[in-house]
C-alpha cells in the first residue's frame, strides 16, 4: 500500500470499498446508442458512439476525488478518452475558451471550465472505473473526470461536450452557489454569501427561518434557543458555538454547516441533510438526528488513526441516530461515533 496521500484542507477519506453516491441517482432512460456529441466552437461538429470512443487512444489516470461534502477518495483508476483526444478531432476553433458538460438526465445537468484549465487538468471522458465499466449510478455509460477540481466538476451520464466563447454557469454553479473554480487545494467550495450583514441580523433576531434560503449565514456564538428552521436552506451557514438548544432543523438544508461545539440539545434534526456538516464538539443531547443524512459529517477532531479523538460530539441516551447512518461516515468517524454513542446507551443520561 502507498501511504495516505495528502488530502486538501477539510477533507476526510472514505473507505476503499465506498464511492458515495451523489447529485442525481440516474439518468434518464438510455437512447438505443448513447452518443457524445461534440459541438459549439468546433470546426468538425461530430456525434461519438461508444465504439468509436473505445477506439480513440484510451488513457488510464489514478484520480484523487474531492467531494465538496468533504469526502475524499484518493488514487481511483478511471479509464477512457483524454477531452484533448476527442477534440483533436473535432478541431476546435480559436474563438473556444470554456468546455460545458451536458448530461442525458433528468435535468439535463451540466457543468463547466475553462477550456485551458481542462486541458491542463487532464479532463478524461471515462468509460471505466475501478477497473470495470462505469456502473450506471456513477455515470455510466460514459462521464467527464476533471483531476484537481472538487468533484461536481466530474459530470455523470455525458451526452454532449460544448466549447463555447463565453462560461455558461453549471447546474450546482448557478442553483447552490458552488464556486466556480472549484480548487479543492484553495478550499473553493462556495461564492460568497449573498445576503448583507443588515439582512443576516434580521434573520438572527426573529430566530424564524422556516422555508428560508440563508446559505452561508454567519451565527457563530449566536442565541439562536428554540430556532425555528423547517426546511431551511442552510448550506454552508456557520453555527460556531451557537445556542441552537430545542431548534426546530427538520428537513433542512444543512450541507457543509458549521456546527462545531453548537449547542443542539433536545433540537430536531429528523430527515436534515448534514452533509459535511462539522459537528465535532456538539452537544447532541436529546437531539434526534432521525433519517437525516450524514455523508462527510464530521463528530470529533481524529488526527489520525489510533490516535485519541479530540472535540468530541456528545450523545446520550435520548439522542436518536439511525445506525444505518453510521456507515455514510469516514471510518474514523464511524468508530467514533458508533462507540460514543454506544458508551451514552450504556452509562445514561450522565455521560
Ligand atoms: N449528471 C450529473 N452529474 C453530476 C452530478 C449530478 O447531480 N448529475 N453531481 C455532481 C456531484 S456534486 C458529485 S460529488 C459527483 C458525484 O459522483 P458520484 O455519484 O459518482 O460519486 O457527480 C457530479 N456530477
Ligand atoms: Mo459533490
Amino acid at each position: 500500500m502507498n501511504p495516505s496521500p495528502l488530502l486538501p484542507p477539510g477533507q476526510q477519506r472514505v473507505a476503499r470499498h465506498k464511492w458515495p453516491l451523489v447529485g442525481e441517482r440516474q439518468s434518464l432512460p438510455p437512447p438505443a446508442e448513447w452518443t457524445v456529441e461534440l459541438g459549439g466552437c468546433v470546426a468538425r461538429p461530430l456525434r461519438l458512439t461508444l465504439a468509436q470512443l473505445a477506439n480513440l487512444r484510451q488513457t488510464r489516470l489514478d484520480v484523487d476525488i474531492h467531494c465538496v461534502t468533504r469526502w475524499s477518495r484518493p488514487q481511483t483508476p478511471f479509464e477512457g478518452v483524454l477531452l484533448a483526444d476527442a477534440l483533436a478531432v473535432a478541431e476546435p476553433l480559436p474563438s473556444a475558451q470554456f468546455v460545458s458538460f451536458i448530461a442525458h438526465s433528468p435535468r439535463w445537468h451540466d457543468t463547466s471550465l475553462p477550456l485551458a484549465a481542462a486541458l491542463e487538468l487532464n479532463c478524461l471522458l471515462a468509460l471505466r472505473a475501478d477497473g470495470a465499466p462505469l456502473t450506471a449510478d456513477h455515470g455510466g455509460p460514459v462521464r467527464s473526470v476533471t483531476p484537481g477540481r472538487y468533484f461536481y466538476k466530474s459530470l455523470k451520464w455525458l451526452t454532449r461536450i460544448e466549447l463555447l466563447t463565453e462560461d455558461r454557469l453549471g447546474y450546482w454553479e448557478r442553483e447552490a452557489g458552488y464556486h466556480n473554480e472549484a480548487d479543492p487545494w484553495l478550499e473553493q467550495r462556495y461564492m460568497a454569501p449573498r445576503l448583507t450583514r443588515g439582512e443576516m441580523r434580521a434573520a438572527i433576531l426573529s430566530k424564524d427561518f422556516a422555508g428560508r434560503d440563508l446559505r452561508s449565514l454567519q451565527a457563530a456564538g449566536r442565541d439562536l434557543t428554540g430556532l425555528q428552521a423547517r426546511a431551511a436552506l442552510l448550506r454552508d451557514a456557520d453555527f460556531t458555538d451557537a445556542c441552537l438548544r430545542g431548534a426546530v432543523l427538520d428537513g433542512a438544508n444543512l450541507t457543509n454547516a458549521h456546527l462545531r461545539r453548537a449547542d443542539l440539545r433536545s433540537a430536531s434534526l429528523r430527515d436534515a441533510g448534514l452533509e459535511g456538516a462539522d459537528l465535532a464538539g456538539a452537544d447532541l443531547r436529546g437531539a434526534n438526528l432521525t433519517g437525516a443524512s450524514l455523508f462527510g459529517a464530521t463528530f470529533c477532531v481524529c488526527p489520525a488513526e489510533g490516535a485519541e479523538p479530540t472535540v468530541p460530539a456528545r450523545f446520550d441516551s435520548a439522542t436518536q441516530i439511525d445506525p444505518e447512518a453510521f456507515s455514510q461516515l469516514t471510518p474514523l468517524q464511524e468508530t467514533f461515533a458508533r462507540q460514543a454513542l454506544a458508551d451514552a446507551r450504556e452509562h445514561g443520561a450522565d455521560y
